[in-house]
């Protein structure tokens, strides 16, 4: 069997940054192994009514693959899709990308120093070094409510939309209030004979200011990469300083609920409503909802807000609390995501076999979000501690592929058997990760996705997106074990 330099588990973002950049590296001999039908990751996946993104596109794009032609300030998810597709084309991708491979287990043979990758069909593709882009967003959480069962409508949910499925003219019900609910709600709203939305917690919400890309912006940039470069730049550090305003509790944090309030009361007339759509958590400790649109939507006469809690769903559609039972022709899920903070996506053995799900039963933790002890030679996009409460997911995204890409470099031209990272190297990084994520405002007792049940944060970064890239910036081999494969000496 033939043992490629790196394979990847993943065709999203993550999972083709990772490809352009081991090309621009000179790494050739890569897979890229990818469970669905075609590439795209969470945007071909959530493909709901309204899909956009609330990142500036110019923002939300690889450095290293710029796109002049934007069509909007926030595109929309079919033109992110395009965008990845056009990347495939761009960089030659296609003949590396092994669709509808879904890997169901990654194992290290530490003898060999290779990774191995088990998958639906029966097949295996060993490599020398792996990537897992698998994404955090991958899989739509379908809440266990009572009685769902029961249900004889039509049920979809966000990230699994049913285009088979018109809605026009039909009874819908929402449940959730999330990023994906609010772009879901405003779209719904005039083409649904009616549209019931079930809010269980009240986020934070300021406005977005979309516009359609000028045409001379779009010649601008086509001619000029630096000016497109210098724009981007600026969309980065506007969202930069938001940080002292979302991560941490501060005056800022006062500004960004002043803010907020007053596109509510701009935007909602009626002070019920208003108290009902009004939080009760710091702003940043769920995530910032960007939208212009929603509190519009939400006030249109075939439109309602529920807040009574759902008690159960019926054979004709959802019980609340206060005993009504409300009859819809199909409830929609925009009830989010399973990401994975206590486990892994599929089993992955290290070293002595052991799994790591039972290493991340009470929290996953690596070292710099990127590789974790006692698994050699693997690297993490997207892992614990690495997520953005106020950039761009790809700009951290851009972080750990270039870390990866340097140490798979490492590997290859030293011919190492093994690089892993000292326990005591990632245990040391996560005391000061806990320590400093005690002081955000994730922590400061709203639930989240960001958080597991008994409150622990796996999964954001504690910092600004300049400091999560700066401690990626450098690969500090006094923190990993360095095996050569013809002495098989650990040299540190
Ligand atoms: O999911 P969510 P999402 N009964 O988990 C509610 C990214 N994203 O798909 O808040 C009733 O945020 C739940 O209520 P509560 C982005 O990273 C990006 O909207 O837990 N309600 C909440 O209102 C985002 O953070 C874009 O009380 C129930 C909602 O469902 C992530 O995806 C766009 C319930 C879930 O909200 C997830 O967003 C869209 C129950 N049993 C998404 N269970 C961009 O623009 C859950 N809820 C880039």
């Amino acid at each position: 069997m033939t043992t490629h330099a790196t394979l990847i588990v993943g065709a999203g973002f993550a999972g083709l940054g990772t490809a352009i950049r081991l090309r621009q590296a000179g790494i050739e001999d890569f897979v890229i192994l990818e469970r669905a039908g075609e590439v795209g990751g969470t945007w071909r996946d959530n493909t709901y009514p309204g899909a956009a993104c609330d990142i500036p596109s110019l923002l939300y794009s690889f450095s290293f693959a710029q796109n002049p032609d934007w069509s909007r300030t926030y595109s929309g998810g079919a033109e992110i899709l395009g965008y990845i597709r056009a990347m495939v084309e761009r960089f030659g991708l296609r003949d590396r990308i092994r669709l509808r491979t879904e890997v169901t287990g990654l194992a290290f043979d530490e003898a060999a120093g290779t990774w191995t990758a088990t998958t639906a069909g029966g097949g295996e593709f060993t490599a020398r070094t792996a990537v897992m882009a698998a994404g955090p967003l991958a899989n739509a959480s379908l809440p266990d409510i009572r009685g769902r069962d029961s249900y004889t409508g039509h049920m979809i949910h966000s990230a699994r939309w049913d285009h088979g499925h018109d809605l026009t003219g039909k009874r819908v019900a929402v449940i959730g209030t999330g990023a994906s609910a609010v772009q879901i709600v405003p779209e719904l709203v005039g083409r649904a004979a009616s549209v019931k939305v079930f809010q269980r917690t009240p986020g934070w919400v300021l406005p977005r200011l979309d516009r359609r890309t000028p045409a001379w912006s779009r010649a601008l940039f086509r001619r000029s990469p630096a000016a497109q470069t210098a724009a981007r730049q600026a969309w980065f550090w506007g969202h930069e300083s938001m940080a002292l305003g979302l991560v941490w509790d501060t005056v800022f944090t006062t500004a960004v609920a002043k803010a907020a309030r007053l596109h509510l009361r701009r935007q909602v007339r009626d002070p019920w409503l208003r108290r009902q759509l009004t939080p009760h958590f710091r702003p940043g400790c769920k995530r910032m909802l960007m939208t212009s649109d929603y509190y519009p939507a939400l006030q249109r006469d075939d439109c309602k807000l529920i807040t009574w809690p759902i008690v159960s769903l019926s054979p004709a559609g959802v019980r609340t609390a206060d005993g009504i039972e409300h009859e819809v022709d199909c409830i929609v899920f925009a009830t989010g995501f399973d990401v994975g903070k206590t486990g892994t996506p599929f089993p992955i053995r290290g070293v002595g076999g052991r799994p790591l799900a039972e290493q991340w039963a009470r929290g996953a933790q690596a070292y710099k979000s990127v590789n974790v002890a006692g698994h050699p030679n693997l690297f993490f996009t997207f892992g614990p501690n690495s997520g953005p409460g106020h950039n761009s997911a790809l700009v951290y995204m851009e972080s750990q592929i270039d870390y990866a890409v340097r140490a798979i470099r490492l590997i290859l031209d030293r011919d190492l058997l093994a690089l892993e990272v000292t326990r005591a190297a990632q245990e040391r990084f996560n005391r000061r990760i806990q320590r400093r994520l005690a002081r955000t405002t994730w922590n400061s007792g709203c639930t989240s996705w960001y958080l597991t049940d008994d409150g622990h944060n796996a999964t954001m970064y504690p910092g600004f997106a300049t400091q999560y890239a700066r401690q990626l910036a450098r690969l500090d081999l006094a923190d990993y074990r360095v095996i050569s494969r013809q002495t098989e000496e650990v040299t540190t």
